[in-house]
Parts: structure tokens; sequence; C-alpha cells
């Protein structure tokens, strides 16, 4: 218990405004870190933006504003953004800060002293939309735009020395990378002799960047400058305590689209400076549009705000979270979003505490009701929710966050089907006494299964244990108290009308 828990999602680019791709990652670091609070660790949550590169100073360029300024804008729409989705952040980076650039130029001067930097003349494919040198084999891939044939004196970093470590690293540390699939990949790829990796860019090409510490000619490639912020934020220079109790970090979130530079660019620099490499690094898929990736670049995005206005925060959350499976691409519809929001937050979830409220208000006068004895069905749903926090548990060390929501669903579908057999509507006219055991017994279930759904949705869940008037957090039987008044409230997930759809 209380123990240290670091999660970091990837700093953003401030080329454009969020989309629901990057509020998925943000949504789901929130998920996993209110979730270590839950349990009662010390979670310290860390997301940011990346401002610097080719790509931000390209698109203020374009808007005929200075980066820093086009940055300071588009740092607000995200973090309003943020607020708007519950995001429970402990920091937001902007790798402009002072704080970040001291850091970078640490580290670049650390890895330079150790001899890991050289100078060198490079000809070779570029892509100016990844922002790197390409091999001939990837220009051929066609999977890069923008190829330019470039030749120029640059910095490299010995990424190349490290990569027996960082095979061995990978080998010796299942967690290291997840899922087992990406982990194979990274593996493949370190089959091939690895390149040295160029982190400078000459000014005259670019100049919104970090100068390097060694020569005022050039600024930091984006990339290198970028990965640092994960120990910038707690406090790698300026706060000891700090850093000790959170680096390395429990997890580093990302995209499959950017493995391949945590996966090797960042562990390499790490070695070269003589830091610890984080303990997971887990890349999840991607929401696809008509099985295409949802990207600012293809146009075909989500814009998250018009969801929030027409569905309610929580039930965006509920989605993303019930149906991606981690690792693997998922498709967002918004038909199949409809789908899951009116049968398991209109019909089931949102539904008990109906059926609940209305009995209890009706026959109690909105006091909540002793249970009076546990008959045979009642010890079945005490002992089914017993299970369910036990497999809950599994499911979210596992990162199966969407089994975790769909066994807490079965749960409260039990519960539902409880009713139906006992018909506490019908008991309430024979026998006041049996029925307020079963509305108990019901009323605890959802409690547990409110508290155990709360990272996910934090708002809707507070509403309903408002409506119970308990503070009871406890994932254990009977924390409900009875002889307490009923809140009030409207229906807690309104049946989405699908006729006009
Ligand atoms: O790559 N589905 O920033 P970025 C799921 N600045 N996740 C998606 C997604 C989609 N369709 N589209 C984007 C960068 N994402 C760098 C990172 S880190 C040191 C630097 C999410 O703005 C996903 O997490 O392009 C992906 O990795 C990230 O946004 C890329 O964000």
């Amino acid at each position: 218990m209380n123990k240290p828990f670091y999660i970091t999602t990837p700093i953003y680019y401030v080329n454009d405004a969020p989309h629901i791709g990057t509020a998925y990652t943000t949504i789901l670091a929130d998920v996993i870190s209110r979730y270590q609070k839950q349990l009662g660790n010390d979670s310290f949550f860390l997301t940011g933006l990346d401002e610097h590169g080719q790509k931000v100073q390209d698109a203020a360029t374009k808007r005929g504003v200075h980066p820093k300024d086009h940055c300071d804008e588009m740092s607000k729409s995200f973090l309003s953004l943020w607020e708007r989705l519950h995001i429970s952040n402990n920091d937001f980076i902007r790798t402009t800060e002072d704080r970040h650039k001291i850091v970078v130029e640490k580290i670049l001067k650390t890895v330079y002293n150790a001899g890991d930097i050289y100078e060198d003349e490079y000809e070779g494919l570029y892509s100016v939309s990844e922002e790197r040198f390409i091999t001939e084999k990837e220009a051929e891939s066609g999977q890069f735009r923008d190829i330019k044939k470039l030749k120029e004196k640059n910095y490299f970093f010995k990424m190349s020395k490290y990569q027996n470590s960082l095979i061995e690293h990978i080998k010796s540390n299942p967690m290291f990378l997840q899922p087992e699939h990406r982990k194979n990949e990274i593996l493949g790829f370190l089959k091939q002799p690895l390149n040295d990796l160029c982190i400078s860019r000459p000014k005259s090409r670019l100049n919104w960047g970090i100068e390097l510490p060694f020569d005022s000619n050039y600024v930091t490639y984006v990339w290198f400058d970028a990965l640092i912020n994960y120990i910038t934020a707690p406090g790698f220079l300026n706060d000891k305590i700090l850093f000790d109790k959170y680096w390395p970090a429990s997890m580093h979130l990302i995209g499959k689209d950017i493995l391949t530079t945590h996966a090797v660019y960042w562990p390499t620099m790490l070695m070269s400076a003589g830091i610890e490499l984080p303990k997971t690094i887990f890349a999840h898929g991607w929401w696809l549009m008509e099985d295409e990736k949802m990207s600012k670049s293809t146009g075909n995005v989500i814009n998250p705000m018009d969801l929030i206005d027409d569905y309610g925060v929580d039930s965006i959350r509920y989605y993303l979270m019930r149906e991606m499976v981690l690792g693997q691409d998922a498709n967002f519809t918004i038909k199949s979003f409809i789908n899951r929001y009116n049968s398991d937050l209109a019909n089931d979830f949102g539904n008990l505490l109906s059926r609940i409220s209305t009995l209890i208000n009706k026959n109690y006068n909105g006091y909540i009701p002793e249970a009076s004895y546990m008959g045979e069905e009642e010890n079945k749903i005490k002992s089914s929710c017993i299970d369910l926090v036990e497999k809950f548990d599994i499911y979210m060390s596992k990162m199966s966050i969407n089994e975790a929501i769909e066994e807490t669903l079965q749960f409260v579908r039990k519960i539902n089907r409880y009713f139906e057999h006992m018909a506490p509507w019908k008991l309430v006219k024979e026998d006041l006494s049996s029925a307020a055991t079963v509305l108990y017994t019901g009323a605890e279930g959802l409690r547990i299964c409110s508290v155990l759904l709360s990272p996910i949705m934090p708002e809707r869940t507070k509403i309903l244990l408002y409506v119970l008037n308990t503070d009871s957090k406890i994932r254990n039987w009977g924390g409900l108290d009875y002889g307490k008044k009923l809140g009030e409230h409207t229906p807690l997930f309104p049946r989405i009308n699908t006729d006009n759809i």
C-alpha cells in the first residue's frame, strides 16, 4: 500500500487541436492513475505538450504567428479539454518551459561527455512529416510522406553502441515492453544493425528548438528533446527526493505509432546518461474511423468536445475504455457508441439505480432499509460481488480494462436478474422486511460497482454514491449504511432515442 506509481502519456504535438485519439491515451492514463489512487497508491500522473520541431514551426508559420504564441494558444485548448474530460493529472509539462530546457541541456552534455555524440556529414532520405532520416526500405514502404534528399552536417548519438545492452534488457525484463507482440516487433527490429541517431537540426533549416549546448548553430532534434520530459517533470534536476520517489516510471503509455522512439531511442539515451530505464512501456492500438487511422493529417477526426456536448463526459470515457481491447485497434462509430450506451449504461446500470430508488422512495419514505437477514439468494449476490472485486483487480493488473468493465456489468445484470426473481415491487405489498433485504442487497451491490467504475466514470458514479447517501469507497460488502435518506436524482443515463439518428 501507498507505493509510488508514476504514469505518463505521450506529450502531444501542438500543430493541431486535440482529437479523440489524443483524448483516448489521456483518459486511459487517467483511469489507471485514479485506480492506483483507489488502491491507496501514491500516483503521479503526467501529461503535456511537445512544442518544438518542424511540425509546430510550420503550423505557426501557416497561421502567421510566432511559434511560442501558437503554443500558448494551443495549450489552452488542450488544457480546457482535459478539464472537461475530468483528467486528474498531477503535472502538465510543456517542452518550451525553462525547467525542461535545462534538463535537455544537461542530458546532452552528459551524453556528449560520455563520448556518445559525434559530428558527421550525412546524406540520406528525410521524411519531413516524420522529422527524421529514413532508410531506402522505409521510403519504399509508402508509409512516409514528404520525402526529401538531404545532405547535411549533423550531430549523431551512438545508439548502436547500446544495441546489445538494450536487447539484453528487453529479454531479461518481461514487463519492459508490453503487450507481448510489440516486444517481439522491437526484438525483430533489433536483429538488424541499429543506426546511430541524428540528434541535431541546423538552424538554417529549423530554429524552433533547444539549442545544442556544444554548438549554437544547431537545435536539438525534437524527439531527443521530447522524450526527456518524462524525467524533467518529477524533478530530475531540481527535486532529488521527488525524482527518487517516482523514477523509474511505472508506465509510459503510448500509441503504437511511437513505439520505436520509446522502446529504442529513449532507453539507449537513458543508458548513455546513466539513468535507470522505465519499468514498462505499454503501446495501445489505434482508434480507426471506417478502418482508417483517425489522425490530424487525414482529417477524419472526431472532436471530443462535440461528443461531450451531446452525450456527457462519462459515457464517452466509458465507451473508449469498454470498446478497446488494449493492444489492438478499434473502430469508432456513433452507432456502436449509442448501442453500448443504451444497453450498458441506460438499461443495466442506470436502470438498476432507478428501480432501487423508486421502490425505496415509495415504500420506505426514501430511507435505505435494513437487511434483516441474508438468505441463499443474497449470499449468492454477496459472493459474486467478492469474486467480482478479485477479478476486477486481476484484469486491471493485466491491462484488460475492457474485461474489468464487462465483469462489473455482468454483475449489474445479475443484480437485475435477482430483482426480477425476487420481485421486490410485489414483495413490498406482502412483507416489507423481506423486500428491505432485497433492496439493501441490490443497493450495496450497486454501491460496490460504482466504486469499481469510479476511475472510469468519476462524475456519474459520484452522483450515484450521493443518491445512496454514502461516501464509503470500500470495496468490501457492507459499506452501505441503512437508515440514511436517499438523495434526489434524475435518470443517471437517459436513454438515447435512436429514431432521429
Ligand atoms: O507523437 N488512436 O505526438 P502526437 C489512438 N509528440 N491513439 C491515438 C490516435 C488514434 N487514432 N491518434 C493519436 C507525438 N493517438 C509526439 C509524442 S512523446 C515523448 C512525443 C495518441 O500529437 C497516441 O497515444 O502525434 C499516439 O501515440 C499519440 O496520440 C501521438 O500524439
